[in-house]
């Protein structure tokens, strides 16, 4: 039997483990990346590991989020990751150069190579053929040491492309149809792989904005073949070199297959509040809109800004819509201004923003009351964009651009006629703003910068013998790490400093959820299903953490989240019935006995609520490295532990 391609990558990757459907494995990280939201943490991790130098082939270390710098926090973040990167061996790209994802895609990504980064759309990079992982800040933190990743072996979906794309339907309308067949929670424990025919016809900023979507699945990645062109691309960015050509074996077995007819796909959107909520524009209607932004980690390639020129070119944008545009990277930016199409954008009266995440992750442009806001964006959870009543439609950048000259939703296929848009033979070259970090023997010349909101992360203990704590919060199915610990212009600013950042915490489902676990000191949250899908934002484990959270028990996880509870001692259950989800209420008080034992050698855990006297049985699926890393209280005790 043969292998897919994910399967050939993974396993020319493996370190340990059987490479068997289900088991735990572990393996090498070829590459890391980290983002400043995300960043400021992980590098206090890596610190505490005492590793001199990062071990990997490429550690590049982005500031794209927190670029607003409203204050001295985040500009004191940055000169840290600055400052941690040129002493330890990480490239540095700075404030300016870009979004982490497009910029690696465009510089960095290899086929053929593994790459964590913390941040969930990380598997952009399977755009160019890489085995490319969203985790955690001590994960990333941890391959950088020259750890390895573990996973859980996966599932592969096969999705199989045929036919073409019809004029203005794009690779944005490929993710939403395969989200609307999947679910946010239909990748969980999968990797999705693309082939057929239909693949010959994407470019790779088109492949990479269906692998950056595929995170909100809940897959563990995405990935394309590396084909010729990949290789074109590859030789645009000058580095020819990098390419690999690589593919499944034609006799390579999946576990699931989905077929899609790119010929017969129609422009699609994701309504409020999920990325799976699509329905097609014939279905929305010609729906009045107040605002539209273009840009993030899904959309703001080269091509897609072409797109959008053409289409904005010799046009004003409706007087009713603010329109505005961020390019992905300083590339595409200057490549915009060099080619003149910058001009045009500003001519029709976008507002061009710097190229960063921006309005994505709620650090600016949040629309009016009630306001209708179309992106071209990954998420449009309830509140991520700044409006608690804001309605986001995910959509592709043709139809967003259409829609803010008219007024209205429109299909852009009512634009006429599309020209060809190609790649350039070359893109415009200059990585002037990654810094690089100096020599190993000058090391110790560098001095790290702290700015004073930098505080230290919250300590976990080992596991105690018995749980006994008061539920502090019940949720609902599909909770997003948008709710558990919030982002946006006014958080955003405390991601280093978690006693101020967890006052925040679940506020949007609950505002007293923060007094309230504080003042009971130990707690239990009990959740529905989905768990933490989203954000692989470490901090919706951190705050819970330092506001005493003990245990999270739910009807199912997303991925990143239960790896992130787990590396900081929480303990991930599940209800082995799910209808036992209801014989738990807010403040009841709950007996986890012997948990300590029942963990460490995987027995049968019944836990007591004392409150109404129900036994519930529990589920604990970990790996033995979970549960060693639990007893010990979290990843980084066990790192010490075992060195
Ligand atoms: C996001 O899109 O939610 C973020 C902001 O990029 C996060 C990371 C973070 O919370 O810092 C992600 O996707 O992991
Ligand atoms: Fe940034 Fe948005 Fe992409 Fe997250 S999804 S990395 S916030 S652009």
């Amino acid at each position: 039997m043969g292998y897919t391609l994910a399967q050939k990558i993974l396993k020319d990757h493996l370190v340990s483990g059987e490479f068997k459907k289900g088991n735990s494995i572990a393996i090498k990280i070829d590459q890391t990346l980290t983002q400043d939201a995300t960043g400021t943490m992980a590098y206090l991790e890596f610190e505490a590991m005492g590793v001199k130098r990062v071990k990997t082939e490429k550690s590049v270390a982005y500031i794209d989020h927190n670029t607003l710098q409203s204050g001295f926090e985040n500009a004191d973040d940055h000169r840290f990751i600055g400052s941690i990167c040129k002493k330890h061996g990480i490239y540095f790209s700075r404030p300016g150069n870009g979004i982490c994802h497009q910029v690696h895609l465009e510089r960095f990504g290899k086929p053929g190579k593994t790459l964590i980064g913390s941040d969930s759309h990380t598997p952009t990079g399977g755009g160019i053929g890489m085995i490319a992982i969203g985790a955690g800040g001590m994960d990333v933190a941890v391959a950088m040491g020259g750890g390895a990743y573990h996973i859980v072996c996966p599932e592969i979906v096969k999705v199989e492309l045929t036919g073409k794309l019809s004029p203005w339907v794009s690779a944005k309308d490929v993710i939403l149809e395969v989200l609307r067949i999947l679910s946010v929670k239909g990748g969980v424990g999968k990797i999705i792989e693309y082939c057929g025919e239909g693949v010959k016809t994407l470019s790779v900023p088109e492949r990479a904005t269906i692998t950056n979507m595929g995170a909100e699945l809940g897959a563990t990645t995405s990935i394309f073949p590396s084909d010729e062109i990949t290789r074109e691309f590859l030789k645009a960015q000058k580095r020819e070199e990098d390419y690999v050509p690589l593919s499944a074996d034609a006799d390579a077995e999946y576990d699931m297959v989905v077929e899609i007819n790119l010929s017969e796909l129609k422009p699609l959107a994701a309504c409020p509040h999920s990325p799976d909520n699509v329905k097609s524009v014939e279905e929305i209607g010609n729906m009045k809109i107040d605002q539209v932004c273009i840009g993030s980690c899904t959309n703001s390639s080269l091509l897609d800004m072409m797109k959008v020129a053409h289409i904005l070119k010799g046009k004003t944008v409706h007087p009713d819509v603010s329109l505005s545009i961020a390019p992905g990277s300083k590339q595409v930016l200057n490549m915009l201004a060099e080619n003149g199409a910058l001009s045009v954008l500003i001519d029709a009266g976008a507002r061009i923003l710097e190229s960063a995440c921006g309005p994505c992750i709620g650090m600016g442009q949040s629309p009016n009351s009630k306001g209708i806001s179309l992106r071209t964006f990954n998420r449009n959870f309830e509140g991520r964009s700044g409006t608690k009543d804001g309605q986001i439609y995910l959509v592709s950048p043709e139809m967003a651009a259409i829609s803010a000259i008219n007024g209205y939703l429109t299909d852009p296929r009512e634009i006429g006629e599309m020209p060809e848009f190609k790649l350039p033979e070359v893109f415009t070259i200059n990585d002037n703003m990654v810094v690089p970090p100096v020599p190993e023997e000058e090391m110790d010349t560098v001095e790290i910068l702290r700015g004073p909101n930098i505080k230290p992360f919250p300590v976990s203990e080992p596991m105690e013998e018995t749980i006994e704590a008061g539920v502090s919060l019940k949720v609902e199915d599909n909770i997003t790490t948008d709710h558990i610990m919030p982002a946006g212009a006014k958080i955003l600013p405390l991601r280093s400093n978690i006693p101020a950042i967890s006052k925040f915490c679940f506020a949007v489902c609950d505002e007293e959820f923060h007094d309230r676990a504080l003042e009971m000191k130990k707690s239990i949250i009990i959740g529905g299903a989905n768990y933490g899908q989203g954000s692989s934002r470490e901090h919706a484990a951190l705050a819970p953490l330092y506001l005493g959270v003990k245990a999270v028990i739910v009807k199912s996880f997303a991925r990143i989240h239960k790896a992130n509870l787990i590396n900081a001692g929480i303990i991930p259950l599940t209800f082995k019935n799910e209808a036992d989800y209801d014989k738990i209420s807010l403040k009841d008080e709950l007996v986890l006995n012997n948990i300590r034992e029942l963990i460490k050698n995987d027995g049968k855990i019944v836990m007591v609520n004392k409150t109404t006297g129900d036994e519930i049985e529990l589920v604990a699926e970990l790996s033995q490295r979970d549960r060693e890393m639990l007893i010990d209280g979290g990843l980084l005790n066990y790192t010490k532990n075992n060195n």
